[in-house]
């Protein structure tokens, strides 16, 4: 074991079902954690619900549900979801459940008795959609600055979380951990943000009742996101214990809720003495069809169609392939056609599926042993390979995934490249074909290993195809990704496109 490794994604809202942006981050954090997993370290890969406040109950209660029977009916939606897309999550959890009650309770307890929490009243702007205080500058036209909708006006008791006394102590943080906030872009905005001064935090409301109950004051729930936030941690075992995974390396969001997580987070955690989380990933945002997505424009993606349509490897590739993960990006079939017919069906596929009939014709099913090689045909592609495990490896852990697969790629496209050179259909000398042969199938075999995090079911196909016996989840890239001639002598299967063309 090389250690232990904690990746999440938010918490999803269930005032509505899942869409396109939610399977993003949770794909994006999956394929993370498979890789850690395939790289031998333990991981605690952690999606869930957010289950309480003001958002919640009104859905509920326009759909005449309690806001339990709501969240009980849309956290199906989501689990069944992340089935279909091969999500891997070792918990899930939701808001409602009783040990993070216990969790956000002891959070509560602790950051008041820093002497961090105190009684007021809050008399400003709400915006129920982003569950965010507001005050009068930052309106625009007189509506929620980020989502352009209508905000409400509060007045009520509240209790405030000191939040002006984090603002040195949290530059600090971000001064001392370069890479606390990413990207990079990010991070600058967050500095500055910060530097124009913080205002101590609303953190309880008294006006509706869906949440935690203050301790000690159970006239007042506590701000949803004072309790959503704290799921981290208690799915790390917090209080009880912390098992090792505190604190999380990463936590993966949408730019959308980047302030919660690289401001009010760190600071509830400096106050309670626990230490913040080693990395925010903000990543971009999906328009559909150049549009932005929104329910009154009828134009929300459910990405259990698209997975029907296309398939979920070629939904979890296009995601990453698309925009390099930080940036925004645009969803259209056409795209995702363009992508799957090019480089999934053409590069790879045809690749497969031309070195089996190869391997079957030239072979009689059976993977060769090699020859000699020669510098300039297999020397090139066994080094090629070779180089990719730093390339993969470095962009991977900067969650630079679509780096990580265009550097891939490179590798199919020359190893459609040697097939034409070395043209197996014309080779006269029996080892010279079985050097070309056996080539092919080990350059695909390491493939495979390099493209399981991002089509785990895709890869394990190919490995079955060329004959080889495991899963490869169950495998160390290390040792899976070195040239040892592992395909000598397997028995190859009969070749079925691993991703069939799109008309
Ligand atoms: O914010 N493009 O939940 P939420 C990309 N409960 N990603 C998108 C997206 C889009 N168009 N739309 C949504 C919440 N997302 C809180 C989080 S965490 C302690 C609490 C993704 O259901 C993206 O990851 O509104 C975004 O951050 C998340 O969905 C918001 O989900």
């Amino acid at each position: 074991m090389k250690g232990d490794f904690y990746v999440t994604t938010p918490i999803y809202y269930v005032n509505d079902i899942p869409h396109i942006g939610h399977a993003y981050t949770t794909v994006a954090a999956d394929v993370l954690a498979r890789y850690k997993r395939l790289m031998g370290f333990r991981v605690l890969f952690l999606t869930g619900t957010d289950e309480h406040g003001q958002k919640v109950e009104k859905a509920a209660r326009a759909q005449g549900l309690t806001p339990i029977e709501l969240a009980d009916r849309v956290v199906t939606r989501f689990q069944d979801l992340w089935k279909k897309l091969r999500i891997s999550n070792d918990d899930f959890i939701r808001t409602t459940q009783e040990r993070h009650r216990i969790a956000v309770e002891r959070l509560w307890r602790t950051v008041r008795d820093r002497g961090d929490i105190y009684l007021g009243e809050y008399e400003d702007w709400y915006c129920i959609p982003c569950e965010n205080f507001l005050t009068q500058t930052q309106l625009v036209d007189g509506r929620c600055p980020d989502c352009g909708r209508e905000v409400e006006r509060l007045r009520e008791p509240s209790y405030f979380f000191r939040l002006s006394r984090y603002q040195k102590p949290l530059l600090e943080y971000i001064e001392r951990n370069p890479d606390f906030i990413q990207p990079e872009g990010k991070r600058r905005e967050i500095v500055s943000f910060i530097k124009e001064g913080l205002r101590d935090l609303s953190i309880s409301r008294t006006t509706f009742s869906w949440g935690i109950p203050v301790p000690d004051d159970p006239g007042h729930v506590i701000y949803v996101w004072f309790d959503a936030l704290t799921n981290y941690l208690t799915a790390a075992g917090y209080p009880h214990t912390q098992d090792g995974f505190w604190p999380a390396d990463v936590h993966i969001i949408g730019k959308d809720i980047l302030r919660f997580h690289a401001i009010y987070w760190p600071a509830f955690l400096l106050s309670a003495g626990i230490e913040p989380p080693r990395k925010v990933f903000a990543h971009g945002w999906w328009t559909v069809e150049g549009k932005k997505m929104s329910k009154s424009l009828g134009n929300v993606v459910d990405p259990g169609s698209v997975v029907d349509e296309f398939g979920v490897d070629q939904f979890r590739y296009f995601l990453l392939r698309e925009v390099p993960f930080g940036l925004d990006g645009d969803f259209s079939t056409s795209a995702l056609k363009q992508r799957i017919n090019s480089e999934l069906a053409n590069d790879l596929g045809n690749l497969l599926s031309r070195t089996l009939s190869m391997i079957d014709k030239y072979h009689g099913g059976t993977v060769p042993e090699p020859s000699t090689l020669r510098a300039e045909l297999e020397g090139r592609i066994k080094s090629l390979i070779e180089d990719l495990f730093v390339q993969y490896t470095s962009a991977m852990d900067r969650l630079d995934y679509y780096g990580a697969l265009g550097r891939i790629w490179t590798v199919v496209r020359e190893l459609n490249i040697y097939v034409d050179k070395s043209a197996p259909w014309k080779e006269k000398d029996p080892n010279t074909l079985s050097t070309v042969l056996h080539t092919l199938a080990e350059g695909l075999r390491i493939v495979g290993v390099y493209i399981y995090p991002f089509m785990p079911d895709s890869a394990n196909r190919l490995w079955s195809q060329i004959g080889m016996d495991r899963e490869i989840g169950g495998c160390s890239l290390q040792d899976e990704v070195r040239w040892t001639g592992k395909t000598t002598g397997r028995r190859t299967k009969k070749a079925e496109p691993l991703f069939p063309k799109i008309r």
